[in-house]
């Protein structure tokens, strides 16, 4: 195993325009569907103020540069610059990512800037959402407009972040708007639109000569078969197509290879549906893959599978209540616990075993990957603060543990460039609110205040040593 990173590594944290900025009706700002979904009856928090970072910017990444960091995930509010979702452009909203980005620079935290993260304008949501091709048009638009204001200084650009969250959650469990369970061609279908509009947006990045490099940030869960009966192998292979395979295939073969397409329509006819592709997506598909600079990997969690038969089934645990999640769905699977394997409050089995796996798999599926960096990992924790003091030692052993696979996979020869730890200051959690907290830096949200945690100094001896150094 190497023993430690490279010095070019980049040791950053991340954060989503949603999840951190807050002022959610500051400077002109249109509203996005997150903003409507959170403000339905019932709901037990909304995103009005989140982490407060679009005044508190300056502070966070003066304490970013101070325990470390040197790169830092953001993304840009699509309607905060173009407040419809398409037409007039709001000066104000680029105003304010340019003083970001500027701030970022210089703080030598270098910013990595996601264009899409789960935000989708409201109107153009109502419309459709990327269900409707019209949207992929001006995702394109509002990206030119983007790289014309800031891609003389940013020079790590994705197209999206997690478009199986996207689909899995608002069309299979229904825990993001819209809010629909168990419709996976529709599914399916939002994840071959977002791949084309993600393809379109990589050739208009290169069309433009700018200086930096366009990949995507993909999710990626590993899928164990829970034994070694063939039908529960066949489950795990099924999940793995739709979560993982069908995408990674889009983006770096350009095409859905054979077997992946007659998977999915298996999957497919099996909840009575299909998905179409539309002339020239292909193209499009085909075009983007040989220039795609990076893979994005988000990687927090593996499934086990066992064969299921029945209707699908979902129980999401958003409130952190452990053994209380149930996954099943029809023509796929069952998501069922593995004793042997720990798993987070919210159900999440820790196996970092699997974020190596997924690398290796990178390598040997994906040749023509470049490079990867690993844009997102961390642990939901409910975090205890006593006298401005956070002991969050979980926290650190599992990003501990999920570092020394890094390792392993880049002297199994994976070119991973750096890794942003998800996330950077405590953020809201799209689905289960404040007290899933990920933070390095803890944010009291009465007070905005916030307040290093023990991860946060183990982080910053790792980043500056470049070693895995002890927890003490
Ligand atoms: C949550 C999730 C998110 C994601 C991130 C995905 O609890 O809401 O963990 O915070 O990790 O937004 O990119």
């Amino acid at each position: 195993m190497e023993e430690k990173f490279a010095e070019d590594f980049i040791f950053g944290g991340a954060t989503a325009a949603f999840q951190v900025e807050g002022a959610t009706s500051e400077d002109g700002r249109g509203p996005c569907c997150w903003d409507e979904y959170l403000k339905r009856p019932g709901s037990r928090f909304n995103g009005d103020m989140a982490s407060d970072f679009y005044h508190k910017y300056k502070d966070d990444l003066e304490l970013s540069q101070k325990f470390g960091i040197n790169g830092i995930r953001i993304s840009i509010s699509w309607s905060r610059i173009i407040p419809q979702g398409k037409g007039a452009v709001n000066q104000l909203g680029i105003n304010f990512y340019d003083r970001l980005i500027d701030e970022c620079i210089q703080n030598n935290v270098e910013p990595f800037v996601t264009l899409h993260h789960f935000d989708t304008p409201l109107g153009l949501f109502e419309d459709g959402d990327w269900l409707n091709r019209e949207t992929i048009d001006h995702f394109v638009a509002y990206a030119k407009v983007c790289f014309e204001n800031f891609g003389d200084r940013v020079v790590k650009w994705a197209t999206f972040n997690e478009p199986w969250s996207i689909a899995q959650n608002g069309y299979i469990i229904g825990n993001f708007p819209p809010n629909v369970q168990y419709d996976i061609p529709k599914a399916v279908q939002i994840m071959h639109n977002m791949m084309v509009a993600h393809a379109k947006v990589v050739e208009l990045y290169k069309s433009m000569n700018l200086k930096g490099e366009i990949g995507i940030v993909h999710t990626l869960e590993g899928k164990c078969p829970i034994s070694d009966k063939p039908e529960d192998k066949r489950a795990a292979y099924l999940d793995d197509m739709l979560a993982n395979r069908f995408m990674l295939d889009a983006c770096f073969k350009g095409k859905y290879d054979a077997e992946t397409l007659q998977t999915v329509e298996e999957i497919l006819t099996a909840n009575d549906g299909s998905f179409k592709v539309f002339d020239g997506d292909m193209e499009s598909l085909a075009a983007a893959a040989k220039h795609i600079d990076f893979l994005g990997m988000n990687y927090y969690s593996s499934h086990f599978l066992q064969a299921y038969d029945g209707e699908s089934k979902i129980h999401h645990n958003g409130t952190g209540e452990k053994g209380t999640s149930i996954f099943a769905l029809k023509g796929i699977g069952a998501r069922v616990s593995n004793s042997a394997v720990e798993t987070t409050d919210w159900d999440w089995p820790i196996y970092p075993q699997g974020m190596y796996e997924m690398l290796m798999r990178i390598k040997r599926d994906y040749p023509n990957y470049k490079k990867i960096y690993i844009a997102e990992n961390g642990m939901g924790y409910k975090d205890d603060f006593e006298d401005g003091k956070i002991d969050d030692t979980p926290r650190i052993e599992y990003i501990k543990k999920h570092f020394s696979y890094i390792l392993k996979a880049i002297a199994d020869g994976v070119n991973v460039k750096g890794y942003y730890v998800w996330s950077l200051m405590d953020v809201l959690s799209w689905s289960n609110g404040y007290n899933k907290r990920y933070g390095l830096f803890y944010v009291d949200f009465n007070t905005q205040e916030r307040y290093p945690k023990k991860s946060a100094y183990w982080f910053k001896k790792v980043a500056e040593t470049k070693h895995l150094v002890s927890v003490d």
